[in-house]
Formats: C-alpha cells, sequence, structure tokens
C-alpha cells in the first residue's frame, strides 16, 4: 500500500484560504491526494517543542507547525538561509554573512525537524521537501535511520561549484544534497551546474544510469520547471475591474515590474535601462510610465535595506531628470497590491519587464503572459538570468545588467507591430500552458515514488 504524502515548507498557511501560487497548487495537491503539510510556526515560541503542534481547520489532509524561538528565527531563517543560502545561489558571494551561529542555529532547527518527522513517519511515506531552507533535512533522517523516500525541490538557482567553495561549510552542502533520493531544479541550466559541481568534488561519481553517487549516497536530479494556474489567470483577466486599478493618461503607455523588493531581481539595473530608453527617445513618441510594485520582504536584513534607500535615490533622480508638471516616469511602489488590482495592471501594461540578474524561474513572466488579451498582447522583456527565460524564448530576451540592451527592448516592445505581439504571445501562451503547476506537483510527486528504495543506500551515524 502506498504510503502517504508529507509536505514540509517554509511557510504554510495557518489561516483562512490560502493565498499566492504555490501555496494553493500545495493545498490542492494535498486536498487531492490526502496527507500532511508541515511548516514553520507563525508565532515564535520560548521553548520549541520536540512534537508538531496540529493546525485545526482543514478536512482534507493534514497540517501541522513546527517552532522556532526568536533567536532560531534570527539564526536559522534571516541568517543561514537568507543571508548566506540566497545570496550563494544567486551569485551574490560579496553578501554572504559569514557567522558561524547562523550554521549552528541552521543546523539545529533541521535536525529538530527531522527528529520529529522521524518519529512519525512511516517507510512507505515520501517526504517532499520544499527549498533552500532545508537542505540538511535528508542527511539528518538518514543519520535516523528513516528509509523512506525523501526529495527536495529547490525553488532558487543551483549554485556553480566556484562559488558553493565559498562557504565555510561546502563539504556538508554537497552531503546535504547527495543524502535526498530526488532533487528536482528549476531548469536544465541548473541540472548542468550541479552534475558539474559533483563531477569536480574528488568523491563525486556520475553512475550510468544518470544518477549522482557521493561517498556512501545515491541521489537523482532533474529539472521540473515550476508554472502556474494558467487557466485561472486567464479567467480573473477576463473580468473586466470593478474599477480602473491605475490612472494612466490616454495617450500613455504602461510598463509594469512587479518583484518582492530583492537584490537579486535587479531593479536598479532596471531603472538605468528605462532611463537610457528616456534619454534616447523620441520627444513626439507616446509616454511611458513605469510603474514598479515591489512588495517589501526580509527587512531587517541590511542588504534588503540597502536596496530600498537605493531605489529610493534613483528614482527620485529619473525623475528629476525626465518628470514633467504632468507626467512622473519612475513610479515606484513600496507595498504589494491584491491580486484583483495586480491582474488587471498585468493586463493594462503594454510591456512587462521582468529583469533579475538572477532568479529560479520567475512566476511574473508566467502570470503576464497569462493575463494578456490574445486580441492585443502586450510584450514581455525577458532577462537572460531568469530561470523562465530557458523555456519562454519568444521574449524579447535581455541582458538585465546592460542598461542600452534593456532599454532598447523597451524601445522595440512599445512600437512591436500587432502581428508579431500577437504571434510572439501565442508562443509563449504554449509555454504556459505547458508547465501548468497541478502537473509540475503531479510530476515530482510520481518521480519521487519512483526512485529506488534508500533503503540500500543508508547512510552510517
Ligand atoms: C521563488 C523564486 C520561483 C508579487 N508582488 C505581488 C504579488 N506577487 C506575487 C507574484 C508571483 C509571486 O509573488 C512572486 O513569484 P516569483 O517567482 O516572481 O519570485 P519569488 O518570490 O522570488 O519566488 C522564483 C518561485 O519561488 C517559485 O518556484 O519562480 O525564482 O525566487 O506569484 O504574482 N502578489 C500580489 N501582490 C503583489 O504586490 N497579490
Amino acid at each position: 500500500m502506498p504510503g502517504r504524502l508529507i509536505v514540509l515548507s517554509n511557510r504554510i498557511p495557518t489561516e483562512g484560504p490560502p493565498s499566492g501560487g504555490l501555496v494553493v497548487a500545495l493545498h490542492e495537491l494535498l486536498a487531492e491526494r490526502g496527507g500532511l503539510w508541515i511548516g514553520a510556526a507563525s508565532d515564535f515560541a520560548d521553548e520549541p517543542s520536540e512534537t508538531f503542534q496540529p493546525v485545526a481547520g482543514e478536512e482534507r489532509y493534514e497540517k501541522a507547525t513546527f517552532d522556532l524561538t526568536e533567536d532560531e528565527h534570527a539564526d536559522y531563517y534571516l541568517g543561514y538561509a537568507n543571508s548566506v543560502l540566497w545570496p550563494l545561489c544567486h551569485h551574490r558571494t560579496d553578501l554572504l554573512a559569514m557567522e558561524r551561529r547562523y550554521a549552528d542555529g541552521y543546523r539545529a532547527v533541521n535536525a529538530r525537524v527531522a527528529r520529529m518527522l522521524a518519529q512519525i513517519v512511516g517507510p512507505e511515506d515520501r517526504i517532499w521537501v520544499h527549498d533552500y531552507h532545508f537542505l540538511p533535512l535528508a542527511l539528518e533522517l538518514r543519520r535516523l535511520g528513516v528509509a523512506a523516500r525523501v526529495g527536495m525541490f529547490l525553488h532558487i538557482p543551483f549554485p556553480a561549484a566556484a562559488d558553493i567553495s565559498a562557504l565555510t561549510e561546502s563539504d556538508e552542502f554537497y552531503q546535504w544534497f547527495a543524502a535526498f533520493d530526488l532533487v528536482g531544479l528549476q531548469t536544465e541550466a541548473d541540472v548542468a551546474r550541479c552534475l558539474d559541481a559533483y563531477r569536480r568534488h574528488p568523491s563525486g561519481e556520475m553512475l550510468l544510469d544518470g544518477r549522482v553517487k557521493l561517498d556512501g549516497s545515491i541521489f537523482k536530479v532533474r529539472s521540473f520547471p515550476i508554472g502556474i494556474d494558467g487557466k485561472t489567470f486567464a479567467d480573473i483577466a477576463k473580468t473586466p475591474p470593478a474599477h480602473d486599478p491605475v490612472h494612466i493618461r490616454a495617450d500613455a503607455r504602461l510598463i509594469l515590474g512587479v518583484d518582492r523588493l530583492d537584490y537579486s531581481k535587479g531593479i536598479p539595473h532596471r531603472f538605468r535601462g528605462f532611463s537610457t530608453y528616456l534619454a534616447r527617445r523620441d520627444p513626439c513618441s507616446p509616454r511611458a510610465t513605469l510603474l514598479q510594485i515591489t512588495p517589501p520582504s526580509r527587512e531587517s536584513v541590511m542588504a534588503y535595506q540597502e536596496i530600498t534607500r537605493e531605489l529610493e535615490a534613483l528614482s527620485g533622480r529619473i525623475n528629476g531628470q525626465y518628470g514633467e508638471i504632468d507626467w512622473t516616469p519612475i513610479r515606484f511602489v513600496v507595498r504589494s497590491v491584491p491580486r484583483e488590482t495586480l491582474v488587471p495592471l498585468y493586463r493594462m501594461a503594454s510591456v512587462g519587464l521582468v529583469t533579475p540578474l538572477a532568479d529560479g524561474m520567475n512566476l511574473v513572466a508566467k502570470e503576464f503572459v497569462a493575463a494578456q488579451d490574445p486580441d492585443d498582447p502586450g510584450v514581455l522583456v525577458l532577462s537572460r538570468g531568469a530561470g523562465a527565460a530557458e523555456q519562454m524564448t519568444d521574449a524579447l530576451i535581455v541582458n538585465p545588467y546592460d542598461a542600452e540592451d534593456v532599454g532598447d527592448a523597451i524601445e522595440k516592445g512599445l512600437t512591436m507591430p500587432l502581428e508579431e505581439r500577437r504571434s510572439r504571445h501565442a508562443a509563449l501562451m504554449e509555454v504556459v500552458r505547458n508547465t501548468d503547476i497541478f502537473e509540475w506537483g503531479n510530476r515530482f510527486i510520481d518521480a519521487l515514488g519512483a526512485v529506488k528504495k534508500p533503503a540500500a543506500q543508508m547512510r552510517e551515524t
């Protein structure tokens, strides 16, 4: 009899209906298959419990949380996960915060979650671990003798070998991934970087069946490009909004950026690209306003405070240089907007600017395409640093570091003939359909079920 599905992710919806693409998709998958979803509790604990706390309110599957103290949140979550692993995987080794206590806190939280899981997991269960918050989890489970299948999906890029070597814990980093049975990455480029890193490792071995061996552990690595619920998106976009989401002059065009406030998203570079476009623009051409919607994130981490200041100064400078009494070229909005507002904005925009320096996939690119009117679609300008660029080759692909390249793409997007816009959009829509998020989830879970049982490769304690 097949075991149950156990999903572990940092964030878990504990109150009200789930919102946000991934959370909704995991909710639907669990509602269909049954199982258990575990995530971090939203309130800090004084003394963390050694058992999961059940969360009520869901009948089709179980939900539970694990505790975190305030210090653990600082070291494990803000520290190691977001000030070490996040910059590492986004090619920003210059931002690595080397604090011994971060790694200690990270290992300790993962070891505790593994101990709690070991108490409840059956040998036929499948454990699906999400993201960089839980890299040591499979290694800890194996040390406890757990033989269930354990899979990791990494939502962010897999780092290059040279970047991994900047990590104090680089040896452990290799062992952490190797202890999973299945490692899912976003793109073929991620898979290539992962294989290359293990090939270079003195104990790494490529097996004939394509799996990777490191010391006593064998794992499989594959790409599972994540997507969105495209149909629901297109349906929302077709419904006229109750009111105009933004008042843009009839003779002006809208260029839209939507990103968490994060240095990986390349927002300063984007502003400079827009500034290049403004500098060269024909004064008789329609005015274009860049609306940048930027929900704040990880505000207590220093690198995030710095980028906010940089963007405020940059948008002020560009608006001062090019603005007119009835036109502000950049509208920089540092807050999140409701989805009912976001989707009509996507649809109104002539150009969607998705120009991260590095990004696992970037779902905004797919949402923008799904929300367009196929008869009169906007143009997607997409960075080659986004995982999405591997599939969405009919977007205007740019080098996000090159302001002139971005400026040219903006110009090209704003002036693209209708026929070309339609044919590019149709091709991109095909990609969105082919990477539906529900299929993505089912594919990963089935692939995890199909891997050989790990009992034969159990590690020594
Ligand atoms: C990680 C990886 C990977 C944004 N602003 C608002 C808002 N959003 C929503 C978007 C989109 C989501 O947030 C952002 O998703 P991304 O994929 O762009 O980026 P990350 O948050 O960095 O996610 C990434 C992803 O995981 C999935 O694997 O693609 O590479 O970094 O859905 O719509 N939603 C609302 N208001 C906003 O202001 N309602």
